[in-house]
């Protein structure tokens, strides 16, 4: 195919008759052989030559011909078998590709295989910690929302729906822990319906990205050639799982749920439900979390898509709605809103709890809906706004060492600027780099020139955050992350101790307080590695993930089943706290798993994960092609 290529005019084939009359003419020629008798000589040779090849070339011109017409089939072998031998004298050979000689293309495929091999089984390690964590919750606490790994039994902290069991159905599904699979979804087939109908309260939130999200990403993923599941990479080898029995069940969660919704007298819904009879009311402070509030469109959406019920959507939709026409700080938003009177409340405005998946699902929901046939573009002017304030308002570098973080501003714009950064926050580096190609390679995107100047700065500063994530990771005894971190910077110094680990050339960068320096095995920093891995494709991300993994297992990993959450990462040993948060199953596993795994399993350009990891598929419009 390579010659086809070249048909230009440098390249393009003469007939033979040309060639010997642009010899002839060829000024140069005449010059060397004017009044020279050896020079006429030399040239009659020549003629007489030329004129043999061309009547022997002749008979077999037609066979070149056939050559010339198969060339565009096999590629190479045009240039190389397909030209008369005039054409050879003549013509300069076409300027092919560079092409590797076979043996060294040989060592590059095996080093990529390699490479596919080491990942594959640093994979496998993340699953046998899954399976590890699994066993212990099923010993200790099945039935429970969460393990008590120390004290080996359960707890029911998030309202007894078996939170634990229902957050790690998709992920045991993703890794083809089939065994787990087989575990989980009889005890949601036989118990999760009685649960749903007799509990008492649960939190709006938290049950509607763990309990409803893991239920309809569990759908999804289970439907087999029945749905787009071929569109997830995921082998599938479930048999007799019904999905249709995850459906069934989100519908019954998710009418008790809208009661917070018909409980309040504005868009804005309470934050909590008691399931056993409908009603709702808010939090003791009468306050809602704009987070919170604001983090339930992806589930509900979906839920309307595939129930046909437009309901869900509607209720969900309307807070962003809502939200569009209150004012707000260049885009951002203090973290409490009423649900009395629909206004924010207070000034606090961060990136840290309360505030957090505001952001994320204001580009999230966008990206659920462009292909819809929805017009949600004011979320994307919402998105590319606050971040636009992020950058301006939010983002510093710390001293002596330039790490690029995200405070605080807890009195809202006029008041002074905090350099404090929850771990929470660093989902953002992940966000970012999503809402910048929209799921596909930065490559990609600069290929097509798809990225505008925000992009850009977007993607820039996601890169920059991840490290300073990763240094809030490295800088500590343990190598695990404290859940929150100060930054020094110029003209403010915190008190506080660092992270204990010496040889961090960050060390003076980040300050850990007394109060701060536990670990509950959270997500946000492996999810932002997992994003930006597949969107920079930058192996680095892989091996900070990595580190991040083996510091887990090295630290949290309980013996007798489970892993659990630190009180200290600035000590060794870390003293330990007894929990097993049902993220690091849903979340944290899930995208280490994925982040060493290949890039065609849930692809980010056709699934968007719920802010709990719980992948749901992009909406597409029924009539679109
Ligand atoms: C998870 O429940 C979700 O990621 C949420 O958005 C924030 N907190 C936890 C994990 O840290």
């Amino acid at each position: 195919m390579q010659d086809i290529h070249y048909d230009n005019a440098k390249f393009r084939r003469r007939s033979p008759l040309k060639v010997i009359t642009q010899a002839l003419v060829t000024s140069h020629i005449r010059y060397c052989c004017r009044g020279c008798s050896t020079g006429n000589f030399l040239m009659l040779l020549m003629i007489l030559g030329l004129t043999y090849l061309i009547t022997h070339k002749s008979s077999d011109h037609s066979a070149s011909n056939i050559h010339l017409n198969s060339a565009a089939n096999v590629g190479h072998k045009y240039v190389k078998e397909g030209v008369s031998i005039i054409d050879k004298i003549w013509r300069k050979p076409p300027r092919l590709p560079p092409q590797l000689p076979p043996d060294e293309a040989q060592i590059v495929s095996s080093s990529l295989e390699e490479q596919r091999l080491h990942w594959f089984s640093r994979k496998q390690k993340v699953k046998e910690a899954f399976v590890h964590a699994w066993s212990g919750y099923k010993n200790h606490a099945m039935g429970y929302d969460e393990l008590m790994p120390l004290s080996q039994r359960g707890t029911d902290g998030l309202g007894g729906l078996g939170a634990t069991i229902v957050d790690s159905l998709d992920t045991a599904i993703i890794m083809g822990a089939d065994e787990i699979v087989y575990e989980a979804v009889p005890w949601i087939e036989k118990q999760l319906v009685e649960r749903i109908e007799k509990k008492g309260q649960v939190n709006l939130f938290e049950t509607t990205i763990r309990v409803l999200g893991g239920l309809l990403s569990a759908y999804h993923l289970s439907r087999g050639d029945k749905g787009t599941i071929s569109d997830s990479g995921i082998p599938m080898t479930l048999k007799g799982v019904k999905s249709e029995i995850f459906l069934e069940l989100a519908k019954t969660l998710a009418d008790r749920l809208l009661s917070a919704f018909a409980s309040s007298p504005t868009s804005i819904p309470f934050s909590d439900v008691v399931l056993h009879d409908h009603s709702a009311h808010p939090a003791p402070d009468g306050l809602s979390s704009t987070a919170e509030v604001s983090t339930l469109q992806l589930e509900f959406n979906y839920l309307s898509e595939i129930s046909g019920d437009p309901k869900y959507r509607s209720k969900a939709m309307k807070v962003l709605e809502h939200i569009r026409s209150l004012p707000k700080v260049e885009g951002l938003v203090p973290i409490h809103i009423s649900p009395h009177s629909g206004q924010f409340n207070g000034e606090n405005i961060r990136l840290g709890s309360r505030g957090d998946s505001y952001y994320e699902y204001l580009i999230k929901v966008w990206i659920q809906q462009k292909n819809s046939g929805n017009q949600l573009n004011y979320l994307y002017q919402m998105y590319e706004e606050a971040m636009r304030g992020v950058r301006h308002l939010l983002v510093r570098k710390s001293i002596p060492k330039g790490l690029v973080f995200v405070g605080e501003l807890p009195h809202g714009s006029n008041g002074s600027f905090s350099p404090k950064m929850d771990h929470l926050v660093c989902f953002l580096p992940g966000t970012l780099a999503l809402g910048a190609t929209k799921g596909i390679t930065k490559k990609k995107a600069i290929e097509r020139n798809l990225l505008t100047p925000d992009d850009l700065e977007n993607l820039k500063l996601a890169e920059d955050l991840a490290k300073t994530c990763f240094e809030m990771y490295a800088i500590t005894s343990t190598g695990l992350a404290p859940e929150i971190a100060y930054f020094h910077i110029e003209g403010d110094s915190e008190g506080g101790l660092d992270g204990g680990n010496k040889s961090s050339e960050y060390i003076d960068d980040i300050i850990i307080k007394h109060n701060d320096r536990h670990n509950l095995l959270r997500p946000e920093t492996v999810e932002s590695l997992f994003v930006l891995h597949r969107v920079t494709e930058d192996p680095k991300y892989r091996e900070w993930g990595w580190q991040i993994f083996e510091a887990f297992e090295k630290y949290t990993k309980v013996d007798s089943g489970g892993y659990t959450s630190l009180d200290d990462v600035t000590l060794i040993p870390p003293p330990r706290r007894d929990k097993m948060e049902t993220f690091f199953l849903g979340e944290t596993l899930k995208y280490l798993y994925l982040l060493f795994g290949d890039e065609n399993v849930v692809p980010l350009d056709k699934f968007v994960f719920n802010t709990e990891a719980h992948p749901l598929p992009i909406i597409w419009s029924k009539y679109s092609a």
